[in-house]
């Protein structure tokens, strides 16, 4: 064990009730809105193949020019009822908003900075409409912020000089205000999602990002924070040098998941992001950005695998300059909507299914409470229970094979959606094979009823 003083605090997976909540949410959604979904993409008449979100810097436009764009952000279409509505409907549990990107831009009047929503022509509290229309839905809330900021002239990415130092150590003093702010402002928030932590700037300064998760902490009991946040002493990231996870949850995986039979990822609480476009987080108004956007399916698919694995998926949705959600996007949603309405159960209050064997055509999914008797550890322990099994991929063969954990014994298969009973046919002592549900386009979910074998 190497001493750390600013590593993982050391106890281990929270089972707080706030901890609990945020686990069985299992689905949430992720805004990014600011000022670059006004250009949406393209800046004097170029478009730049690349996230939105960082048009200031791919563009190369400067300070004064970014700035500009407060102008232009009248707040039209701004309907955050709609937003908290669709994510509602979606089957979101909660939501994560962009307080402050990298290019600085506040989503709320900070007293700390100009560059704000307070010097837009509205001049309204965004952030605070927004955390107000989701609570009124009944979502959780969730603030990203930036460390990042290309706005601020205190912030580096490298601090290669006493000035350097000195300018940093002010940026810092500058975040820490402002998330004080953010957390006496915003108190019902849940929780704190950082991002921009990556530079060697951040990485120096584990002690800043150590206590600046204990003081929100303090601020708001009970706050999640996202790994992202955290380097340790030397500049580890995420887990710490002695391979502890710092914060309460991993938040590395981005646009990817881990793979269906990796069980590593279940010994910690962790929650993915996911993209609806291939690779933009804020709104980006192109052809580029429409190639290689997700489907319904697809984004069931992923929120399978994310639950079969103890994950929480961020869907990231991307409001458009004038504050409307794209129709697409609210389209994705109401489909997604409608198969969580029937399918729920499977995600939300749902985790692993503790020693089912990924089955290739799909993932199992256990009620959280019921995961520890699935497999009896004792021979007397109970294992009547229920498993879901989330159908992605039906092999040629029309049959799916299902692999009984030993001591496990399957009673009965239903279809999630209208209680049909499936035959089955026991191949041995622990694999049965049933006709796989007709395709629909859509995820078939199976109740597949435990009980006792023998
Ligand atoms: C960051 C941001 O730069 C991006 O704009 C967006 O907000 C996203 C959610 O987070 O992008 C990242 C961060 C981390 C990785 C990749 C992109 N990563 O760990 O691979």
């Amino acid at each position: 064990m190497i001493p750390l003083r600013y590593g993982a605090d050391g106890t281990g997976r929270r089972e707080d009730p706030t901890m609990r909540a945020f686990r069985a949410d299992r689905f949430g959604q992720f805004v990014h809105w600011g000022l670059y979904a006004l250009p949406a993409g393209t800046w004097k008449g170029r478009t730049i193949e690349f996230a939105a979100e960082f048009l200031m810097q791919s563009a190369g436009v400067s300070r004064e020019e970014w700035s500009a764009l407060t102008a232009d952000f009248t707040l039209d279409g701004f309907d955050p009822a709609a937003w908290a509505r669709t994510a509602k409907r979606m089957g979101a549990r909660y939501v994560t908003v962009t307080t402050k990107h990298h290019d600085g831009f506040c989503l709320w009047p900070s007293a700390y900075t100009d560059f704000s929503v307070a010097a837009t022509p509205s001049g309204r509290d965004v952030l605070g409409e927004i955390l107000e229309a989701y609570r009124a839905e009944g979502l959780a809330t969730h603030l990203y912020y930036s460390v990042l900021d290309w706005h601020h002239p205190d912030w580096r990415a490298t601090v290669d000089s006493d000035a350097d130092r000195e300018a940093f150590e002010r940026y810092l003093r500058f975040a820490t205000d402002q998330l004080l702010e953010l957390a006496e402002r915003y108190p019902q928030v849940r929780g704190f999602w950082f991002d921009g932590t990556w530079d060697a700037s951040v990485k120096a300064n584990g002690r800043w990002t150590h206590e600046i998760e204990q003081l929100l902490k303090e601020r708001i009991p009970g706050a999640i924070v996202n790994s992202r946040l955290r380097a340790d002493d030397h500049g580890a990231r995420h887990f710490d040098s002695n391979g502890a996870l710092m914060g309460d949850y991993e938040s590395g995986y981005e646009r990817r998941l881990p793979a269906p039979w990796d069980l590593s990822v279940t010994a910690h609480d962790w929650e993915a992001c996911a993209t609806l476009t291939q690779a933009s987080w804020g709104f980006h108004d192109s052809a580029w950005a429409e190639r290689g956007r997700k489907t319904p399916a697809q984004i069931v698919e992923q929120l399978a695998q994310t639950v079969s694995l103890g994950g929480n998926l961020l869907l990231n949705f991307g409001p458009r300059g004038d504050g409307s959600l794209a129709p697409v996007e609210v389209a994705l949603a109401e489909e997604v909507g409608a198969w969580m309405a029937v399918n729920g159960p499977a995600v939300h209050g749902s985790g692993p299914a503790a020693g089912w064997d990924y089955p290739g055509w799909g993932f199992y999914t256990a009620p959280l409470e019921h995961t520890a008797p699935q497999v009896p550890e004792t021979p007397d322990e109970d294992p009547t229970g229920i498993v879901h099994a989330i159908v992605v991929r039906i092999p040629v063969s029309g049959l799916l094979t299902i692999a009984l954990p030993a001591g496990v014994a399957l009673r009965a298969v239903r279809a999630l959606a209208d209680g049909t009973e499936l035959p089955f046919t026991p191949l041995d002592a622990h694999t049965v094979q049933l006709a796989a549900p007709a395709p629909t386009g859509m995820p078939a979910v199976l109740v597949l009823e435990t009980g006792p074998a023998g």
